[in-house]
């Protein structure tokens, strides 16, 4: 085969679906055609067939009050109900509901029964505690079972889950508790990664003493067996309470428009932003999504989403998408390579997946350890493979369905994002014809468009900005506690339309391409990170007088954080090895807001490039970062002033 050099550049592959896929797969041409002859009833109809409401809904959206959406608002459910005892009543409660898997190697299978069971029971510990609806609980677990269990009990009472995770530091944690006010935190004493128990019980302790005083309670699940220190008449152990407590726990319905959950993520200012989802309209969405995007056959498929509970994905597609259509999945609480780099691929052998979900940041560092690794297990259970949190580029698309897939399955790349609440974009696998690289198509029922700054709609190939044209059932409802900050970061830009903060295009078929944030909010590991948050963490220090920070694209991890700092002429004096300072810069970034925050590199300089209104050009320094020629520098106040700082950085 002779490959062409423009391949690499324009990818022009193109996999038809197979046709046995596409003789079994769930999702139908049927399906597009009735979302655009009729795409309120259409989705009004997938809420009525997904979902069991206890007072039906009459009224499908109400969007007289732009940007606040209403969906299905005058029925009532109860989300805990669609995701448990609804399927036990059906007789379905001996299916496995999760398969969790811990990382020293300890297993739990897990009934929907017992799920169900277990979730009354926290139902029945939480309501003792005084939580009840609409009051806010605090989230911070490892991913274990019983962090699932919290989240559907808290839905159960009708208060509404905060889920910070686990990697997040203690100062994160506390603005979080008080942004929410929160008056219960669950968490665990500790939890694996890497081998090795990382203590979660203190670092809440740390957080609740900077917070304004909400906190009521802990209930502290055991699972490190890590010594934690105690507060009598505050902390409850889990073992001691809902396991003990009554299984018997009868559910009210809410109302559609009740909330669910407050998610935290990074905008483009240093303050994350609380992205509310309400109940029926996100729940009609994920589970249509992860239906018919996954192709699910529950009866026989198992499903593994790899995404941690702390963030969207593992909201929509760990916990309520899955669970609401009587999925069978796996859990795995620790790190793709502990005790060995095989050991995802040792899961999805133990228990025959047949569709993993998973983010490119993964899929690269798996390509770059190399094949023999995953070949070493059989992976032919799987049947679908997913792609979310990035751009997913072509040559890791095709590694990922050659090596993990066996080079048949489709692949589907799925856009969507925490404010969206379930997948947006994707192909549909039996009908779409694959295109590696690219999200593709709006998911049948959603409406995008690619947009200039202006707002007229970008014709042929030109890039633009992605906006959803229409309200969705699974949309944001708001910032918590910030509903100017909503209109303003989603809807002032083009007025009734959503500004998703994502650059795009599309090709000579439709089919869309992401081209990354528009924003200063980076994408590391897929994960979103905001350049102002840990620019004001490092000025934060005292040694720093001045920050800037920019996401560099990185083989990995798609972007890496990169720093610039000017250190206070005082500490100049006392610092004689900027790797120290900068060694010391990273750690602080990491302890403030998290691992995951942790720079790849800080660079001392002496100078940073700004214009003569004072604008630092991080599109200088990201040209510096990633080792390309500088762009240009007139608008710069002192144009030499890259050299200078060239020449500091290397
Ligand atoms: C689900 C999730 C959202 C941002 C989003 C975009 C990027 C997500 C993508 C993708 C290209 C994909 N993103 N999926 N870019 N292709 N398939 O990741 O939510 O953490 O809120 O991030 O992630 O930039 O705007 P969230």
């Amino acid at each position: 085969m002779t490959v062409q050099i423009d391949h690499a550049l324009e990818e022009i592959r193109r996999f038809r679906p197979s046709p046995e896929f596409a003789a079994q797969a769930v999702a139908d041409e049927h399906l597009a055609e009735a979302a655009r002859t009729d795409r309120l009833g259409f989705w009004a109809d997938q809420a009525r067939e997904l979902l069991d409401w206890e007072k039906p809904f009459t009224r499908t959206l109400d969007w007289s009050n732009p940007p606040f959406a209403k969906w299905f608002d005058d029925g009532e459910l109860n989300v805990a109900v669609n995701c448990l005892d609804r399927h036990v009543a059906a007789g379905l409660g001996d299916r496995v509901a999760i398969h969790w898997e811990g990382e020293p190697g300890d297993s739990r299978d897990i009934t929907y029964a017992e799920l169900t069971a277990e979730v009354k029971q926290a139902a029945n510990v939480l309501t003792e505690l005084g939580v009840g609806e609409g009051d806010r609980v605090a989230i911070y677990l490892p991913m274990i079972p019983e962090a699932i269990v919290s989240m559907l009990a808290v839905a159960r009472i009708g208060a509404i889950h905060s889920v910070v995770f686990g990697g997040f530091s203690a100062d994160s944690l506390a603005s979080r508790i008080d942004d929410a006010e929160a008056s219960l935190v669950i968490t665990a004493d500790g939890g694996y990664r890497k081998g090795k128990v990382f203590p979660l019980k203190p670092t809440v302790d740390e957080a609740i003493a900077k917070t304004a005083g909400s906190v009521q309670h802990v209930l502290v699940v055991r699972r490190g067996e890590n010594e934690v220190p105690w507060t009598d008449g505050r902390d409850l152990w889990w073992h001691e309470t809902v396991a003990d407590a009554s299984a018997q726990h009868e559910a009210q319905g809410f109302t559609a428009e009740h909330p669910l959950f407050i998610l935290y993520t990074s905008g483009t200012t240093g303050k994350p932003k609380g992205i509310l989802h309400t109940s029926g309209g996100y729940l009609t969405q994920v589970a249509f999504t992860h239906k018919n995007v996954f192709d699910l056959h529950p009866e026989t498929d198992v499903y593994w989403c790899t995404a941690d509970v702390g963030w969207i994905t593992g909201h929509s597609y760990v916990v309520y998408g899955p669970l609401a259509n009587g999925a069978t999945q796996v859990v795995y609480e620790g790190t793709p390579d502990t005790p060995h780099p095989g050991r995802w691929w040792e899961i999805v052998e133990k228990y025959k997946v047949s569709i993993l979900y998973t983010a490119p940041t993964a899929i690269r560092s798996f390509m770059k350890l190399g094949r023999q690794i995953p070949q070493a297990f059989n992976l032919r259970s799987l049947r679908l493979l997913g792609s979310v949190g990035e751009p997913i580029n072509p040559e890791a698309w095709i590694w990922y369905r050659h090596v993990i897939g066996g080079g048949s399955i489709p692949v589907v790349d799925t856009w969507w994002q925490t404010e969206t609440g379930a997948i947006m974009i994707s192909a549909l696998p039996g009908i779409t014809d694959l295109k590696p690289g690219s999200a593709q198509v709006p998911i049948p029922g959603i409406s995008v468009d690619i947009l200039s700054d202006d707002g007229t709609p970008v014709e042929g190939e030109g890039g633009g900005l992605l906006v959803v044209t229409e309200p969705w059932p699974s949309m944001l409802r708001g910032i918590w506690g910030d509903p100017e900050r909503f209109k303003e970061t989603y809807w002032e830009k083009f007025g009734d339309k959503y500004f998703a903060g994502d650059g795009a295009r599309r090709d000579e078929d439709g089919d869309i391409w992401l081209l990354g944030r528009v924003d200063d909010v980076m994408n590391v590991s897929g994960h979103r990170l905001s350049t102002a948050e840990i620019e004001s963490s490092l000025v934060a220090h005292p040694w720093t007088a001045e920050a800037a920070v920019v996401g560099a694209s990185d083989e990995t991890t798609g972007q890496a954080v990169v720093a610039f700092v000017i250190l206070k002429a005082s500490q100049a004096e006392r610092i004689n090895d900027p790797a120290e300072a900068s060694e010391e810069l990273r750690r602080h970034v990491s302890a403030q807001i998290g691992a995951i925050a942790r720079p790849r590199q800080v660079f001392i300089v002496n100078e940073l490039p700004k214009t003569r209104s004072g604008k630092i050009m991080r599109r200088l320094l990201r040209d510096l970062a990633e080792g390309r020629e500088i762009g240009d520098t007139t608008t710069l106040a002192d144009t030499s002033i890259m050299q200078v700082i060239s020449a500091q950085v290397r």
